[in-house]
């Protein structure tokens, strides 16, 4: 029996068959099939084009299959890929001071998903702790928000406030302590002589692009700095243009010690991470400490530099700031009973449906069947992420979908 016969799946149907027989049913993802993709559109198996407006979860800002970094990752994978960190390659220094020239960072650390940024993160401001804040050895703490979302890992989901992350899972790593989002009374309470992080998304994601209260990140910024805290900012969704800033921390003019990002930084081509240092706390990694085969390739690195490139070059920054306006002005026009709240910054959005409405996930798939992919969270929010190379016309279109959908 040949196992690499030629595919034989036609229909979205067989797709879907073939992948519930022998895949792990940990998603329940939209049934519609993807072949292409290109700038903000994207095309299933039948030829039928949508727009995307989910963007891979703020991985494709820069378009679906942009050219110039699929000419980078062509290029670079045609000469050299992988050299694993026990030799150097000539696209890590170039990432790296690219990377702290546009941030402003001091320090890279290159990982390859979100979840092991974090991670990353996490272990550096244990070892900052105990290395230069003197916390006693095996009682960090750190501080983490209700609602969050940090990724997948045991640690990560060991502290989450969502039940169907976190249950079934444990034991979990001990150390981290749970305040409310938003709330900087609550966090200055939590602080305690061991703390040696607070860690925060300046927008959440995945509890439903919930902002903050104005002055949030300015206050847990002072109290971070007053009792000597790494302040650790998670930009892996809100990051890399995607709220009409290059990283949403400057909407609030505060600059985390550790900052994460992910997602975007390689433009959907290749899973690559970073953590960004301003500080110290890079310091505390020797060799031998950390690693990862992958962080830091070659390839990985090629990528990622013309993806920021173009970020910036082609002026997605500030299109997404723009139009990001205008796709929530066409949003909140909606004369609807069916909608709670219009809620984003920059191309980062959500529309909440009144509890009566019937449910985010029908609302979609209504959304499916004019030509719009967007994703719910939760029952009743609707996320609306489109790349950020989205025009004018294409955000009053995505308005027109979501009136006719929902009046
Ligand atoms: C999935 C959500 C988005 C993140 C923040 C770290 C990570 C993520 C702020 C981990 C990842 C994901 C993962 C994806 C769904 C997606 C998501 F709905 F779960 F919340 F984007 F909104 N920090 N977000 O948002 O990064 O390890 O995945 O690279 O299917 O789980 P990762």
């Amino acid at each position: 029996m040949n196992h690499f016969a030629p595919q034989t799946l036609k229909s979205a149907e067989d797709f879907i068959a073939r992948e519930n027989e022998f895949g792990a049913m940990n998603y329940k993802p939209l049934d519609v099939v993807l072949r292409r993709g290109e700038g903000v559109y994207v095309w299933d198996v039948d030829g039928r084009r949508y727009m995307d407006c989910l963007s891979a979860y703020s991985a494709v800002n820069q378009g679906h299959c942009h050219p110039r970094i699929l000419a980078a990752l062509t290029e670079q994978a045609s000469r050299l890929t992988l050299t694993s960190r026990a030799f150097r390659n000539d696209q890590l220094a170039l990432f790296y001071e690219e990377v702290c020239a546009l941030t402003r960072a001091h320090k890279v650390l290159p990982m390859n998903s979100g979840a092991e940024a974090v991670e990353s993160a996490l272990k550096l401001a244990r070892k900052w702790g105990y290395a230069v804040k003197g916390a006693p050895a095996g009682q960090a703490e750190i501080i983490v928000c209700a609602n969050n979302f940090h990724g997948r890992t045991i640690t990560i989901v060991g502290f989450s406030s969502d039940p169907g992350s976190r249950e079934g899972f444990g034991p979990f790593s001990a150390g981290f302590k749970m305040v409310p989002f938003g709330d900087a009374a609550a966090l200055e309470a939590a602080i305690t002589p061991n703390t040696v992080a607070f860690l925060v998304e300046p927008i959440q994601g995945e509890a439903g692009v919930i902002i903050p209260p104005p002055g949030y990140l300015k206050k847990a910024r002072a109290l971070c700095t007053r009792h000597n805290v790494l302040f650790i900012l998670d930009e892996i969704q809100t990051g890399l243009g995607r709220t009409g800033k290059l990283l949403a921390e400057e909407h609030d003019g505060v600059e985390a010690d550790l900052t994460i990002i992910g997602k975007a930084l390689a433009g959907g081509f290749y899973p690559v991470s970073a953590v960004l240092s301003n500080n110290e706390a890079m310091s505390v990694l020797h060799p031998g400490e950390h690693g990862s085969t992958f962080g830091g390739n070659p390839l990985a690195c090629a990528v990622a530099r013309m993806a920021l490139k173009v970020l910036v070059e082609e002026g997605m920054i500030e299109n997404a700031a723009r139009v990001g306006e205008r796709l929530k002005r066409n949003l909140e026009d909606i004369r609807s009973n069916l909608v709670k709240e219009v809620r984003g910054v920059g191309l980062m959005l959500a529309v909440e449906l009144d509890p009566e409405a019937g449910g985010a996930r029908p609302a979609c798939e209504a959304l499916q069947a004019r030509g719009l992919l967007a994703k719910e969270t939760h029952d009743h929010t609707i996320r609306i992420a489109p790349p950020l190379i989205l025009t004018d016309e294409q955000a009053d279109w995505i308005g027109d979908q979501f009136k006719a959908v929902l009046t």
